[in-house]
């Protein structure tokens, strides 16, 4: 029952109630059939395009840029390097958050000043008249560099001969932080019956959104003012961002996301590319287009997750968990950026799950090497603390002799709100009939009573996984504009790439106004439509944006009702309102609809005491965070020859509070678990010992083909959330959160025959061969 419905002939009854509907998504048509405008489609009179001169070593000084034989080249417009920026007005280093820093690192330039810290760092950028020449410049540009050691693992880092990346830094490290009670910790571990160690390796991934990174910079001479088209996932966020690397007033900048093919996090982090577009766009006073390739993006788009962790889990032999300890190394490449440095509460704060743990301590280091810069990655944290979690607890269960859904059960929260020993208020939650519901829906007592093997030989496993995840956050503006014909139109500060904000906001304004879903048009994306803007990550869209949204239309709805009154000549209190159609059924038989009124509000004559206009702008703040939670069941085959793991069951069971639209819901999980399952499977970033990027192309860097995802049965509760009127949770994460430690779990369940206790993630064949034959020998 939550197949899409397709709204007949132009729309869903008017009475409906859309909210709940899996209404067919209105934004696909467009994307499919290449009607859609992504930043590289757009074109301008006089487009220049700028490329990079990107530094083929990790670490090196920069002795010289010699650009004389690149200037030379028909068409080239200019060869910037750094000596230009200095020259300029423009600061030209990417803004980072300290906040938390124990040092105090120079910034990312955007280009580089005298030292590269990660192979395809921007040296130069080549403006041309095509893109073909602006390669062909590159590489004619000369650069001579002077090379020095690399470090590329975030542990070898902390050694006392490593190499270091910033003076100010010497051991590499950039910032510590601790939460929870050490003490209290300590006391458990030393008082428990037992404690399970595990030390995991959380796989760095390269986000790899279909749509590269992107931007179009045209500056107005005129009006002095900056407009930059982009692969945007918070276009104020850019514009905030951009003001600070160029200089500019943040009123004198408009950034625009037209359709974006992905973001996954890493289009929220700000790159040289756009710096460097604008740059050039205001030097040469031309729109300047600068496009990455599928390269440049794994080279030089920040990446994500690369956590070592060592973790303790302190539990009595009854399932007791009494505390957990953990120790992240946490890499940050060679430019910490903003919330990687000084490490959100997104990771710590979630480390104890959906369990009733006493007492947790955990420490992480924000540690740099001579790679790229890591941001965030769908999850951002959140998937990184819910493997160590979740894996200690599989751990612990194997450790105990426990059905490991039984030894979730017994640790399970049962009350809310619920504050964890890492200062987290669960709001709400019923974890029990969650991972009850996904064990049935799974068949979970008989996938535990297979025998080891089957017939082929191949060993079989079953695994889970709960998780809570964080969502929501901050403020956002939600604009409602009626106009006089009675259709509306919504302008949000959030964007949607790919998450279908154009049919959910929609479907919201809709209820809340009582008029026809096709009458409402969804805007996102131009930082001059709403008064600001905080942009969508951390599954915080519908919360924020759904509820800023709603609140617009219902006071819209409020004024149309007080025009109403005059139009009917009834009093206000007398005024029903149902399915777009105004009524005063003791005062008169006459009705008008929402379109009379919108055109009495525009019209000549509004009456006395009235403003004109029929529309609202509404600041949502959200208070409390919005805990949505689950439980994934994983059964898996794994043959001992070739190290193959079949994923033959995956049953995705999720709470995400009331679901406005339970298609795109089932969407969003089962993309979150097909990058979950790349992580646990197929994906990792490696790089040499020089820094040398090994996994530079989608030949090395294993994303997974639609053959390689399982079928998903998607399952739900339903918990409202007391956070917001709308009841909802956010789920655009929870798949990437749920998926690695629940395959991995049950990869481990199936090799516990052999005594394996832990595979690295990604479960390669050959890494799982390998620790087959290991365990063998
Ligand atoms: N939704 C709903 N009911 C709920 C919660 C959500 O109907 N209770 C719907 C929403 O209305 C929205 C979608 O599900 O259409 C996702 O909403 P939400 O969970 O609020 O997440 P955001 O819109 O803020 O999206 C961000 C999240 C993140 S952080 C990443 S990363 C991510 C993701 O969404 N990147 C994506 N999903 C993605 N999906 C696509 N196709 N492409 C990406 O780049």
């Amino acid at each position: 029952d939550d197949a899409p419905t397709d709204p007949p002939d132009g729309g869903p009854d008017e009475s409906s109630h859309l909210v709940g509907e899996g209404v067919a998504r209105r934004e696909d048509a467009a994307l499919l059939t290449g009607d859609a405008t992504f930043t590289d489609d757009v074109d301008a009179a006089d487009l220049a395009y700028l490329t990079f001169v990107r530094s083929e070593e990790a670490h090196a000084e920069i002795e010289s840029v010699d650009a004389t034989a690149a200037a030379s080249i028909d068409g080239v417009l200019a060869v910037y390097t750094w000596d230009d920026i200095a020259a300029s007005d423009v600061p030209g280093v990417l803004p980072i958050s300290t906040h938390g820093l124990d040092c105090d690192p120079p910034g990312h330039p955007v280009l580089a000043r005298d030292r590269v810290r990660y192979q395809g760092q921007p040296i130069a950028a080549v403006v041309a008249e095509d893109r073909y020449r602006a390669r062909d410049a590159a590489d004619a540009v000369e650069v001579v560099s002077d090379p020095l050691p690399a470090v590329v693992d975030q542990r070898e880092a902390q050694e006392p001969d490593a190499p270091t990346v910033y003076e100010d830094a010497p051991d590499n490290v950039a910032a510590v932080s601790e939460l929870g009670n050490a003490d209290a910790t300590d006391e458990a571990v030393a008082a428990a019956d037992r404690v399970v160690e595990v030390d995991l390796t959380n796989n760095r991934l390269i986000p790899n959104a279909l749509e590269p990174r992107a931007a179009v910079a045209r500056w107005d001479a005129g009006d002095e003012r900056l407009t930059v088209e982009m692969t945007s996932q918070s276009p104020h966020g850019h514009r905030g961002k951009l003001s600070t690397t160029l200089g500019l007033p943040e009123s004198d900048i408009r950034v625009v996301a037209p359709s974006v093919g992905g973001g996954f996090g890493h289009k929220g982090h700000h790159h040289p590319g756009e710096a460097a577009a604008a740059f050039a766009a205001m030097d040469l006073d031309r729109p300047v287009k600068w496009t990455a390739t599928r390269s440049e993006n794994y080279f030089a788009g920040a990446h994500g997750r690369d956590h070592r962790t060592r973790a303790e889990l302190a539990v009595d032999d009854d399932g007791t968990i009494r505390g957990l300890r953990v120790e992240t190394d946490a890499d940050v490449g060679g430019y910490g950026l903003g919330g990687s440095l000084s490490m959100p509460g997104w990771y710590g704060s979630l480390l104890s799950s959906q369990y009733d743990v006493p007492a947790i301590h955990c420490e992480t280091r924000a540690v740099f090497t001579n790679t790229t810069p890591i941001h965030s990655y769908r999850g951002a944290g959140r998937p990184e603390a819910n493997y160590v979690a979740e894996r200690l607890v599989g751990a612990a269960a194997r450790e105990l002799d426990f059905d490991p859904a039984e030894l979730r059960r017994t640790n399970q929260i049962t009350d809310f709100p619920h504050e964890t020993a890492v200062g987290a208020t669960y709001d709400s939650g019923d974890y029990e009939l969650g991972l009850d519901e996904a064990l049935d829906a799974a068949g979970w007592d008989d996938l535990r009573d297979r025998p080891n093997r089957d017939d082929e030989g191949r060993y079989l496993g079953v695994g889970l996984a709960c998780y809570v995840e964080s969502t929501g956050g901050g403020h956002e503006s939600g604009v409602v504009r009626a106009h006089p014909d009675g259709t509306v139109t919504v302008y949000a500060g959030t964007h949607s790439h790919g998450q279908g904000h154009g049919t959910t906001y929609a479907q919201i304004v809709a209820d809340e106004l009582g008029i026809d879903y096709d009458d409402i048009d969804v805007n996102e994306g131009d930082s001059d439509a709403t008064p600001t803007g905080t942009g969508t990550f951390g599954s915080r869209s519908t919360i924020t944006g759904g509820n800023a949204v709603a609140e617009s239309a219902r006071a819209v709805r409020e004024k149309a009702r007080k025009f109403a009154a005059n139009l009917l000549d009834a009093p206000e209190d007398a005024i029903e309102y149902e399915a777009g159609e105004f009524a005063a059924p003791e005062h008169t038989d006459d009705t008008c609809s929402f379109a009379d009124v919108a055109e009495a509000a525009y019209g000549w004559g509004v009456p006395e005491g009235m403003d004109p206009g029929l529309e609202a702008t509404t600041f949502f703040e959200q208070e409390d965070t919005a805990y949505t939670f689950g439980t994934h069941v994983v059964a898996v085959a794994v043959d001992p020859e070739t190290g193959a793991v079949d994923i033959e069951r995956y049953v995705a069971l999720d709470d995400c509070g009331e679901r406005v639209n339970p298609t795109i819901v089932e969407g969003q999980v089962e993309g979150g678990v097909a990058q979950g399952i790349g992580q646990a499977r197929y994906e990792a970033a490696v790089y040499a010992d020089d820094g040398t990027l090994q996994t530079d192309s989608m030949l090395d860097y294993a994303v997974p083909r639609s053959f390689h995802v399982p079928d998903i049965q998607t399952e739900a509760t339903v918990t409202p959330s007391p956070t917001n009127d709308l009841g909802v949770k956010g789920i655009g994460e929870a798949g990437t959160i749920a998926a690695p430690p629940a395959v991995v779990n049950a990869v481990c369940d199936a090799l516990e025959p052999l005594g394996i206790a832990h595979v690295d993630m990604p479960l390669t064949e050959e890494r799982v061969w390998s620790a087959i034959r290991d365990a063998k020998e």
